[in-house]
């Protein structure tokens, strides 16, 4: 293991609900949440603001509302976080070529690889810069965690958040991670803690004294072993630039189209299995299923979940891409099938047992436009989703802030505005139409690589 604490883990703060505070000027400082609006809909996120109501990431909305009534409530807008996410990643990738993005909002970054960095003082003026330029070049803020490893630069940045930075020293992990809880290590989920408990293992240290032998009786072989390094800070895993697969997926096309519903399930089951033997085959497991439908029209529509860490299971896959096609109407006849898995990882950072006993976070589908028709939202009110752009021919720039029996509220502000106005529309008003979302900070061209 490297002597310095040169790697850097970031991960923004808020990440979906902070790029909506800075859309939207009268939202900052407000409980926010993101996520699915629909009857069975999930938080995605929420601000700091809402979280002191309790409420977090992958809770269903109906709770969410009960804890945070005045909350604004808005969909996702997945365009736009992946467009800021881009800007976060380019700087990252201005430190160092390795950089290994693990979701829209989080990267590892070596910053010996680039020479960014090479002792304690020098990664710390880079975590410094970091921050100060993603707050210039975005608006946002990110929490920088450093340390010699990516798992206690992890934890670093999860100690830094919200809005900080947190150094390890090099020679102090193992004091550190010593009391703290054993779900703190990666790979241990809910299923992995309990488990754990019943055996009398709490905290970390209660880990590194239980020794080996009983962790790998405890946990089996791989997972055991890879924990026990992990408590006593152990991690040597090297940071790996973005991979060139993105995904890994596969799909077939029918001469005749499938009618029969029956059929197309046994066929998107066969998918799934296929699709895991080839992520098997490269080593890989991923955290996003992914299904594909071609209609007997040529209408194509995937639909995504998202679970809460990577999976090579075939059981998870194939309930996954079953549960998404739920969602899909298939009436008319099938004509192409696809499953499969992105957000790659080469291991599986969360919980496999929980993840093998069917436990897991529904995650949004990507294409919240493209949702079936709900029964209590027609078509307009669909169109006029709480929390999207809009432009109104006299009053400009705004967002969808409700709408409902024929109406639509718009709040006519903008990321450098003041506070704006509200006004109320009917939802067929001709001088209103969506609109794309504005630049969070206006162009700075000396901060623009
Ligand atoms: P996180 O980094 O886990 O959370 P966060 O950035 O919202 O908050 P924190 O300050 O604690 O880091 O996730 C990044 C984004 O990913 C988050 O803003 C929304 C999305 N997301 C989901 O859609 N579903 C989920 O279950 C989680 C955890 C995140
Ligand atoms: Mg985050
Ligand atoms: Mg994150």
């Amino acid at each position: 293991m490297r002597t310095a604490p040169t790697i850097l883990h970031l991960d923004m703060d808020a990440f979906f609900a902070s790029v909506e505070q800075a859309s939207k000027p009268s939202l900052r400082g407000k409980a926010v949440i993101v996520g699915g609006l629909g009857p069975r809909g999930v938080v995605a996120t929420c601000s700091y603001e809402a979280r002191v109501f309790g409420v977090h990431s992958a809770m269903p909305m109906a709770q969410a509302r009960r804890l945070a009534p005045n909350a604004a409530y808005l969909v996702p807008r997945f365009g736009f976080y992946r467009t800021i996410s881009e800007q976060v990643m380019g700087l990252l990738r201005a430190l160092s070529p390795l950089v290994e993005p693990l979701s829209l909002d989080e990267a590892f970054v070596d910053l010996e690889a680039g020479g960014a960095a090479w002792d304690r003082e020098s990664a710390r003026l880079v975590g410094v810069k970091l921050r100060a330029d993603i707050r210039a070049v975005t608006g946002l803020t990110g929490s920088v965690g450093l340390a010699a490893s990516k798992m206690l630069a992890k934890i670093a940045s999860e100690q830094a958040k919200p809005d900080g930075l947190v150094l390890i020293e090099p020679g102090t992990e193992r004091a550190l991670l010593g009391p703290m809880p054993v779900r703190t290590l990666p790979g241990v989920g809910p299923a992995t803690g309990d488990h754990l408990r019943r055996a009398g293992i709490t905290t970390v240290e209660e880990i590194a004294e239980a020794g080996e032998d009983e962790l790998v009786r405890l946990l089996g072989k791989a997972h055991g072993h890879a924990l026990y390094a992990m408590a006593l800070a152990h991690d040597d895993r090297p940071v790996v630039a973005e991979r060139e697969t993105k995904s890994v997926s596969v799909e077939d096309t029918y001469d005749v189209d499938i009618h029969d519903r029956l059929r197309v399930g046994l066929e998107v089951q066969r998918l799934a299995d296929r699709c895991v033997r080839r992520l098997r085959g490269a080593g890989l497991s991923g955290r996003t299923i992914v299904l594909k439908v071609r209609r007997y029209d040529f209408s194509t529509l995937t639909r995504s979940e998202t679970l809460r860490g990577p999976t090579d299971d075939p059981a998870v896959v194939r309930e996954a891409a079953a549960r998404l096609l739920e969602s899909v109407d298939t009436t008319g006849g099938v004509r192409l099938l696809g499953v499969g898995v992105s957000g790659l990882a080469d291991y599986t950072q969360e919980d496999l047992f929980a993840q093998a006993a069917g436990e897991r976070v529904e995650g949004l589908a990507e294409d919240v436009a493209d949702e079936p028709v709900r029964e209590e939202a027609g078509p307009a009110e669909r169109r006029w989703a709480a929390g999207i752009d809009v432009r109104h021919a006299e009053y400009g720039h705004g967002w969808v802030q409700g709408s409902g029996l024929g109406r639509v509220t718009v709040r006519f502000e903008t990321p450098d505005s003041e506070p704006g106005r509200v006004r109320t529309f009917r939802i067929d008003d001709p001088a209103l139409e969506p609109a794309d979302p504005l630049p969070l900070v206006a162009r700075r061209p000396e901060l623009q690589g």
